[in-house]
Parts: structure tokens; sequence; C-alpha cells
């Protein structure tokens, strides 16, 4: 038996014989020879099956191979500066798995209604494979920075009684009579988390019923929500801008196989280090009507204003101090200015649009019973929470950095559908 290797090792192994398991990404063959480019899941490998080198039946194998079809093949590698990837396997054995049937995704042109209706198989093209590493390394960069600053990692609940972000995007569901909503957010769990732990993070699937059908909505989606005691809207801030310089960095270091496969400019990435520019909504909505873009004090942002704050910048750019009307209830209010909240999203540049929502939240109880009041939420709902603010309530702050918007402005993908594993999407649960 030789040693089964992954072929994202296979440079460790030049000269010596070794074992693949995979699946044929294509093969092209002419008479003696017969040229099949594995993949394993780790990488791509052109394995090379010479007649005069193996059995008749290794060889016939080798022609009978469909794509996608399964197989284990040994052999020996060999440095070749002309080979995808600069190496390949001289075929000695060949073991069929299963011989694929006729595979439904070709290198031709598939709409997207097609590609997504076959998203269990469109995972394994080398472009959705890329995205979903890049998806995997920013997972652990978040997680890495977090746990080595302070960070404690405590789950928040998924069902639950009350919402977070707004009751029109609330996913309900039955709870023995009750109803129940899927999760839109940890935050006010995290609010009590850090009332006993300092600084907390959770990080999980997060629902919203979003109506409308965008580039940038997913109906599920995985948040990472860092929140802290004692910390005021700057600081909030200045972790933010650690937090994504970090993630992007990793990502070059680690990714840069698959930003290439993406076609991605790294130049650009490049210069993604704090600090990262502040501007308040006011000063927003005077940047916008200097550009010509439609903006009036008090509206919120859509994707126009956010394409064209973005734009404005070479990094990703702070905007703070929304007015309090827009904003989701627990903003704590500006102090200087009540009307305003000390609140603030990241823009991310080159169209993106926000990545980052979070702020300062109310500590005063009382601001937080009027506010409540204001968005019709039902009370009996939020006592706990109001609770936090009754025994030892302190300034404190966080955010929710979405994963998906994020791996899409790093690969510079134009839909946030291709960015996790399977996307649910307005009309669509299959597969
Ligand atoms: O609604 S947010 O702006 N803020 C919150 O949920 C806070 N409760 C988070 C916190 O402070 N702990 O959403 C935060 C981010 C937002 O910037 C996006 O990156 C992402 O979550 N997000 C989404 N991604 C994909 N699809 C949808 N529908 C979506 N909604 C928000």
């Amino acid at each position: 038996m030789t040693e089964r290797v992954f072929i994202e090792h296979i440079s460790e192994h030049v000269e010596e014989t070794v074992t693949i398991k995979g699946w044929i990404y294509s093969k092209t063959g002419k008479g003696k020879l017969q040229f099949i480019l594995v993949r394993d899941g780790t990488g791509l490998l052109q394995c090379v099956v010479f007649q005069k080198a193996v059995t008749p039946e290794v060889f016939e194998a080798a022609k009978s191979l469909t794509q996608e079809s399964s197989l284990i093949v040994t052999g020996k590698v060999r440095a070749d500066e002309r080979a995808p990837g600069g190496f390949e396997l001289d075929v000695t054995d060949l073991q069929v798995v299963q011989i694929a049937a006729e595979y439904p995704i070709t290198p031709k042109e598939h709409g997207i209604e097609f590609l997504m209706d076959h998203r269990h198989l469109w995972l394994r093209s080398s472009r959705q494979h890329a995205i979903l590493r890049v998806r995997a390394e920013v997972i652990r960069a978040v997680r890495d920075w977090l746990d080595d600053h302070g960070f404690l990692n405590l789950d928040t609940p998924i069902l639950t009684p009350a919402a977070c972000e707004g009751t029109t995007t609330l996913f309900e569901t039955d709870f023995f009579g009750e109803p129940a909503y899927l999760s839109q957010s940890g935050q006010l769990y995290n609010e009590a988390n850090i009332m006993a732990f300092s600084r907390v993070y959770c990080f999980g699937p997060t629902f919203r019923a979003e109506k409308s059908k965008t580039r940038r909505h997913l109906l599920e989606f995985w948040m990472v929500e860092p929140e802290m005691a004692f910390a005021d809207l700057d600081e909030c801030m200045r972790v933010e801008e650690e937090l994504v310089s970090y993630v992007v960095q990793r990502c070059l270091k680690n990714r840069s196989r698959e930003l290439e496969t993406l076609e991605r400019d790294t130049s650009y990435l490049e210069n993604i280090v704090p600090p990262f520019p502040r501007i308040s909504y006011d000063e927003a909505i005077e940047m916008l009507k200097a550009k010509g873009v439609p903006a009036e004090w008090g509206d919120d942002f859509g994707a126009p204003q956010e394409t064209a704050l973005g734009e404005a910048f070479d990094k990703p750019v702070f905007v703070h101090r929304y007015p309090s009307a827009i904003k989701a209830f627990y903003m704590e209010a500006d102090p200087t200015d009540p009307s305003r909240s000390l609140s603030v999203d990241l823009i991310a540049a080159e169209g993106y649009g926000e990545i980052i929502g979070g702020g300062q939240r109310t500590a005063s109880l009382e601001l937080l019973e009027q506010r409540i009041k204001e968005h019709n939420l039902p009370r009996e709902s939020y006592e706990w929470y109001l609770d936090l603010r009754r025994y030892g309530s302190v300034p404190h702050s966080g955010f929710g950095l979405g994963i998906e918007r994020t791996v899409a402005w790093i690969c510079k993908i134009d839909h946030v559908r291709e960015t996790i594993p399977f996307p649910r999407v307005l009309n669509r649960l299959y597969p």
C-alpha cells in the first residue's frame, strides 16, 4: 500500500509513489496517452496514463472514465513546470470507484436558476471551491482574532420570544402553541452575557424573512457578533477596523491561490489596514448631495447611497450617528444631540455596501422603556433585557459582521448566494 496524500501537499512528495483519492474533473486522450485531471477536494492534479506503463485493464479503465467518476489512482509524482499546479502524476495503477452518469454541469455557460437547482453539484466547480475556501478562512480568522483578544465565545439561542431587528422580517415558528421566532441576531443575549463575562461573541446562523431580492440579501446568513462592556462608540470602531483588517490580511496570506482563481485584484486588499475613515451621517448626506446622489436628512441608505459612499474611499468607511428614528430600538442616544444615535455602519468599498452594523447600546432604563414603547414592541418579552439596566448597567457596545457580505467583498463576486454552500434566498428552499 502506498501512502494516500492530498493534492495540496503534493509538492512534499516529488519522486515518491503516492495514492490520490478523488474525482475526474476533466479528461483528454490521444491514442496511447490519457490525461486525467483529478480533484480531491484540496486541489487539482494532472495524472498521465501511458499505455505502456500500466496493465491493459488499467488502461481500459482510464479510457472509460467520465466527468466526475470517482477513482483511486497511484503513481509517481513528477515536478513539471508546464503542468497545472507544477506537478504531474505518472500513473502506475488506477481503480475506478464509480463511473459517473452524464454530468449535468459542463464547461458551457449555464443559467443561474439551473446552477442553483444543482447547487449540490455546482459546489464542485473550481470557482465555487475557491470562494468557499475563502469563506472558511474568514471564519477561522474572525475566531482567532476574537479568541486572542479576550472575547469569550458564548452561543445564543436560535428560538427566541422577541425581535432584535424589527418585527417585519421575523420567521415565525410554533413553540408548543406559542409563537417563537428564529433569531435575527444574538445581540440582546450577548448584552446579558457581557454583564457576566465582560467581552463575548456569538457566531451563528441568523434569519430574516427579507422580501427583497437583491445581491446582498439572504434569508439565512451567518453573523459574528462581538459585544463589550465598558466600551463606547469609538472603541467599537477601533475593534471593528482591527478585526476586518486582520481577516483581509489572513485571506491574502493563506488563500492567495483561491483569490488568483477568482481573478481578484489583491492590490486593493493589501491596503486594508487601520485606521479606516470615519464620517458622520450628516457628512455622508452632504457628500451624497455633492455627488448628485439622491439623499435627504432622515433617509436610510440603500444600495445607490452605500455604493457612492464606499467608492469615495480606498478603504471601508465608518458612517456614524444616524438619526435615532431610522435605527433599532436599542441604540444609545448621542448625549450632544438626542435625535442622533450612537450607531455605526461599516461600508465596504467597491460597491459592496454595509458589511457591519453596530454601535453603543442604551444604558438607561428610562430611555429603553420609552424606545420599546415607540417601536410598539411587546414589553413583556423584553422584561429580562430591561433587568440588564436595573442591575449594574454600564456603557457598552458591539456589532455584527455579516460573513457572506464580507466574503463577497473579499472575493469580489457579484452575489452573496455564492458565498454559502446552500443559500436561502427568496422563493428557494431546494436543494
Ligand atoms: O441588522 S444589522 O445591521 N445589525 C444587527 O443585526 C445587530 N443586532 C448586530 C449587533 O450589533 N450585534 O446586521 C449586521 C450585518 C450587516 O451589516 C450585514 O453584513 C449582515 O449582518 N446582514 C445580512 N447579510 C446577508 N443577508 C441579509 N439579509 C443580512 N442582513 C444583515
